[in-house]
């Protein structure tokens, strides 16, 4: 097991991987930026480095800086969290050139997974359900159009280089397709540097619902369940769910087969998730794969019991998996809501400083968080100051639960998006759980 640990980021998840690191007894070292000297996650590490001014660019996604720190503190291994360089190929490269273990996957399986036609078609040969759409990239309108000849309207284009729903353009009709095209493969360029698109069917009111999955290097994959995160505004989830209202054992089954079927014809290596688009008939199709530890895992981690932190880092190390499929057993109901430093109605950021802060807790209540009274939360980075997590026996339970919590919450001195996660658990699409990506346009129209 590794002796050191270098922790590339900060805020919660920087916290969360500290912890994990104390449990299985390595030595952290954290690195921030001039704006997060008196962040949580600097003052719980063994070892700080500073990297560099407020602008991640310049800080937490400044390579060379990241790799001296780790160096000069003997660190033997990189724990990159998510976002920043969690999903950087030549990150990961430049850790391995430098003698340091990524913990992550291989720098190709980054790449692979980060041009999303190219992942499409690897995941087809390894027998994933892919979304109907051209076979790779599309490179003029004739191309498209012979496409659309064979899927029918509307039809999605998608920048290659995209993801996480970044990137996309719905055509509804022949007569935007020139021009939609034509902007799809300028705005493709101008945000990513490539032009390349590709095209697929369009599914209104799709669910999204992704596997978790952990692979070791010895080709051992399972998978952890499910996540419904259909719970999101402009791709940014702020309610996710563990098992999802509308998987059944049998579908549950299913994805997961195709899940681990597919990592291990990958030889992946990691925590990893699958994420899928569902249909209104249950049909589910492969959108992206994440290769990283995401936001959302303490739900599968409360379900399931693993710790799934602890696992990257053993996988990482070159454990093997303590785990068999055999023994993974879903217990109970699980729910995140992500608290944002924004305003709950307009969602506009919402930075200053925490005059007061009261956490929940009592039975089934689990706070991710690196807020405290005191604390000013930065212009710089993502605004979520806060994961509350609820496991309960069913889900009634838990979002009974989830309401008592979110009412022992306290945070002043900022705006939060603890009214708007309290309306939806509220409302009768939610409750239902019959509830698709649509819901919180739904919501905020009424
Ligand atoms: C789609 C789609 C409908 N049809 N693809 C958004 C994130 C990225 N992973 C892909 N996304 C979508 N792809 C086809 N063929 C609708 C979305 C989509 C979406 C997907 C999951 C969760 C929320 C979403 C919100 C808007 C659009």
């Amino acid at each position: 097991m590794f002796h050191k640990v270098l922790i590339a980021n900060r805020g919660e998840i920087a916290l969360r991987i500290i912890r994990a690191c104390k449990e299985l007894g390595i030595k952290t070292v954290a690195i921030y930026s001039k704006a997060d000297e008196l962040s949580l996650h600097v003052r719980f590490a063994d070892e700080r480095v500073c990297v560099g001014p407020p602008d991640s660019a310049q800080s937490y996604r400044n390579i060379p800086n990241i790799l001296s720190a780790a160096e000069i503190r003997d660190a033997e291994a990189i724990h990159p969290g998510y976002g920043f360089l969690a999903e950087n190929a030549h990150f990961a490269e430049a850790c391995e050139a430098a003698g340091i273990v990524f913990i992550g996957p291989t720098p190709d399986n980054i790449a692979m997974m980060g041009d999303k036609a190219k992942a499409k078609e690897t995941m087809i040969k390894c027998g994933m359900p892919i979304l109907p759409g051209s076979r790779g990239v599309v490179s003029s309108e004739k191309e498209a159009l012979n496409v659309i000849k064979e899927i029918g309207f509307p039809v999605i284009i998608k920048a290659c280089a995209g993801g996480g729903g970044r990137g996309m353009r719905v055509v509804h009709k022949e007569q935007e397709l020139v021009n939609t095209f034509l902007m799809a493969q300028a705005e493709a360029k101008a945000s990513f540097g490539s032009d390349q698109v590709y095209i697929e069917k369009f599914f209104s009111n799709p669910r999204h619902v992704e596997v978790q999955i952990l692979a070791d290097k010895s080709g051992n994959v399972i998978h952890l369940g499910e996540r419904e995160c259909s719970v999101q505004r402009r791709h940014q989830k702020l309610i996710e769910e563990t098992p999802s209202p509308i998987v059944d054992e049998k579908m549950r089954k299913k994805m997961g087969e195709v899940a681990v079927k597919a990592s291990k014809s990958l030889a992946y290596i990691n925590a990893g998730t699958i994420e899928f688009l569902v249909d209104e008939e249950n049909n589910f199709y492969f959108m992206e794969m994440n290769t990283r530890i995401q936001v959302e895992h303490p739900i599968t981690e409360m379900v399931t019991g693993i710790d799934l932190v602890k696992e990257q880092i053993r996988v990482a190390a070159g454990e093997p998996l303590r785990y068999k499929q055999k023994d993974i057993r879903m217990m109970g109901h699980s729910i995140e809501c992500r608290i944002n430093a924004e305003d709950s109605e307009k969602f506009t950021p919402s930075p200053g400083r925490i005059t007061a802060y009261c956490a929940p807790g009592g039975p089934g209540v689990r706070l991710d968080s690196a807020a405290y009274a005191g604390y000013t939360v930065p212009p710089f980075y993502d605004s979520v100051i806060a994961k509350l997590i609820v496991h309960s026996a069913d889900r009634e339970d838990a979002i009974s639960r989830m309401g008592r919590a979110l009412d022992e919450f306290v945070i002043e001195g900022i705006k939060t998006t603890i009214p708007f996660h309290k309306r939806v658990l509220q409302s009768r699409e939610f409750l239902s759980g019959k509830y698709s990506t649509n819901l919180v346009e739904q919501l905020l129209s009424q």
